[in-house]
C-alpha cells in the first residue's frame, strides 16, 4: 500500500528530474549565445550616391562582433538579407572581444575583413533585415532597420 502511493510520485519526481536535465545544457547555451556572437553596427546605406562602384559597394557592410572570451570559428556561419542574398563564411577565426567588417564588394580577405564579392548592393537602403545563422542554419542573431535609420543601425 505505502509502496504503491509513493512509486507515482518516485516516478514523477524522476521524470521531473529527467527534464530539468535535459533543459539545463539548453538553455546555457542559448544564453551563451544572445549577446554573445551578434551583428555589431551595421553601415547599410553606402555613403553618397549608389554609383555600384567597387569603392561605393564596400562602403556598405555588416560588423560581426564576438563578445564572448572564446574565439568562434565561423565556418559555415551565413549572412543573409531579407531577399535571400547569402554570405557564408569560409574559415574564419574570430578572436574573444574582436570584430569581423563584411563589405559587400570584391577585395582581398585580411583579418577582421571578409569581402562578399558582390557587383551590386545588398543591404535595402528603405528597410531590411540582416539575419546571422549557424551553420546548422539556426538563428544566431537578426537586425532590422527602415530608412529613419539615417544610414547606419546599431545592432545590439
Ligand atoms: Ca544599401
Amino acid at each position: 500500500m505505502r509502496i504503491r502511493t509513493m512509486a507515482p510520485a518516485a516516478l514523477a519526481a524522476t521524470a521531473l528530474a529527467v527534464s530539468l536535465l535535459a533543459a539545463s545544457p539548453a538553455s546555457a547555451a542559448t544564453a551563451r549565445h544572445q549577446g554573445g556572437l551578434h551583428l555589431g553596427t551595421i553601415q547599410y546605406d553606402s555613403p553618397g550616391r549608389d554609383t555600384r562602384s567597387n569603392s561605393s559597394l564596400n562602403a556598405e557592410w555588416v560588423n560581426i562582433h564576438n563578445s564572448t572570451r572564446s574565439a568562434i570559428q565561423l565556418k559555415g556561419y551565413q549572412l543573409k538579407d531579407d531577399t535571400g542574398y547569402t554570405y557564408t563564411f569560409g574559415s574564419y577565426n574570430i578572436g574573444a572581444g574582436k570584430t569581423v567588417k563584411v563589405r559587400t564588394g570584391k577585395g582581398t580577405n585580411a583579418s577582421g575583413v571578409r569581402y562578399w564579392g558582390q557587383s551590386n548592393y545588398v543591404w535595402n537602403n528603405t528597410s531590411d533585415k540582416a539575419r546571422l545563422l549557424k551553420p546548422s542554419g539556426s538563428l544566431q542573431d537578426s537586425c532590422a532597420w527602415s530608412r529613419g535609420d539615417g544610414g547606419v543601425k546599431s545592432c545590439h
